[in-house]
């Protein structure tokens, strides 16, 4: 059982991830735990803000240190143990080998961020990993959350059926050989005729050579030195 505690402004947001797919099956099948906190609850102002201007001047706001650490202190009452995860563009970078190794973790909490981010006093003390789902602009770290949630879910043993976990292609580290299915042909366009041999060991050798030439000539950079 792995279980994820996400601080956000946003927790309705993740019903995207709750409700529907392969993260809502983990959680029908009690492999997955996700628990949103709400951060003005944190607040300690009737106004529930959570932000103020930044010292030294210019533009936006800053998440304040005392609702994030009184948040994370109450997640941490029953989770001793949980890592704090700051999503942010200064973080690691997420990769298939980094969702491997979250994955091994117990109890994640992520930290997302809004307006200019939160004050680093947070990143100093109270956060463990920050990790980046890649270099763009975004409106805030909740997309990120849900991407790091989805892509380390999928390596928790028995969340995903036996047929999904055969086709996780990337196992390899290359990118997919292409799909096809019915009907064979469509606006003359055939299905290539290995596929219909029947003959497994040759489907096997076209697929890994159609995965090879699809990454030397898509993304170079994935070909292992
Ligand atoms: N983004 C860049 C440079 C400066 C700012 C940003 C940016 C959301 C709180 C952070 C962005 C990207 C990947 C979280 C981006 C991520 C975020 C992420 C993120 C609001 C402050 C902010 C050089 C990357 C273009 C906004 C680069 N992975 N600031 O997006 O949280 O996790």
């Amino acid at each position: 059982m792995m279980r994820f505690d996400v601080i956000t402004l946003f927790p309705d947001m993740f019903c995207a991830i709750k409700d529907e797919g392969v993260v809502a099956r983990g959680i029908k099948k009690s492999l997955l735990e996700i628990h949103t906190w709400q951060l003005r609850d944190y607040s300690d102002n009737k106004y529930r803000n959570v932000d103020d201007k930044p010292y030294g001047g210019g533009a936006g706001m800053v998440m304040q240190v005392k609702p994030i650490r009184s948040c994370i202190e109450q997640i941490k009452q029953k989770n001793p143990s949980s890592k704090i995860i700051y999503l942010s563009p200064q973080g690691q970078k997420l990769t298939h080998q980094l969702a491997i190794e979250i994955s091994k973790l117990e109890s994640v909490t992520l930290l997302c961020g809004r307006y200019e981010g939160v004050d680093e006093r947070v990143i100093e003390h109270d956060v463990d990993l920050e990790v980046s789902i890649g270099d763009y602009v975004i409106s805030g770290g909740e997309l990120a959350a849900m991407v790091l949630i989805d892509s380390v879910s999928r390596h928790v043993p028995g969340v995903l059926g036996n047929v999904e976990s055969l086709n996780d292609s990337f196992a390899n580290g290359l990118l997919d050989y292409p799909h096809y299915t019915r009907p064979e042909i469509i606006d003359g366009q055939q299905v290539p005729e290995v596929l219909l041999s029947g003959h497994q060991a040759n489907i096997d050798a076209w697929r890994e050579d159609q995965s090879l030439k699809s990454t030397k000539k898509k993304r170079q950079d994935l070909i292992k030195k």
